[in-house]
């Protein structure tokens, strides 16, 4: 397991340990956001509001998966930022990494709460090379602010990705 991926993988902890609000919390929130990862790919929605929203991961795969939300500059498509992942880069020039529900074992599901601008997104999974032999998915974040309801806990317990934890991610994954 890599150094980012150890990072990602201590926030997943963090949800798994507070299924106790979680309750609590979904029986306030109408409908959070869901993700389904599979082998092949992401059934997700292909738009989103900008906001603090509220994503439900769930892996139906076989194999360990994640959603990380990846903001592409202007002009980079969904293809191209696959392409340049695929002739070497780390992290393509340009793009914002947003975080999202990290590494999750098959049959497994997380919650969390992230904070999302207007944008072009790509939903991608950065595990075992899953970012090129597996279909990224294209998200655009726009329409107007919807913010969703968070649970009354400290964001070191409950798995909402501030800005800090954002680029605590960025700095151990390397990227700006
Ligand atoms: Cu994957």
């Amino acid at each position: 397991m890599s150094i980012d991926a150890t990072g990602r993988a201590v926030l997943v902890v963090a949800c798994l340990f507070s299924s106790g609000w979680q309750k609590e919390v979904a029986a306030k929130s109408s409908s959070p956001i869901r993700i389904i990862a599979t082998d092949s790919g992401f059934e997700a929605p292909p738009m989103i509001a900008p906001g603090l929203r509220h994503l439900l991961f769930e892996n139906r795969g076989t194999e360990i998966h994640e959603a990380m939300l990846v903001k592409l500059p202007q002009g980079v498509s969904a293809a191209d930022f696959v392409a340049a992942v695929k002739s070497g880069a780390l992290f393509p020039k340009g793009a914002l990494d947003y975080s999202g529900p990290g590494l999750t074992s098959p049959g497994e599901s997380i919650e969390i709460w992230l904070t999302v601008d207007p944008g072009q997104y790509i939903l991608v999974c950065w595990n075992s090379g899953h970012a090129t032999s597996t279909a990224v998915h294209p998200l655009a974040v726009q329409g107007g602010r919807a913010d969703d309801p968070v649970p009354n806990e400290s964001p070191s317990r409950t798995g909402i990705l501030d800005r800090t934890s954002r680029s605590r991610l960025s700095s151990l994954r390397g990227c700006p």
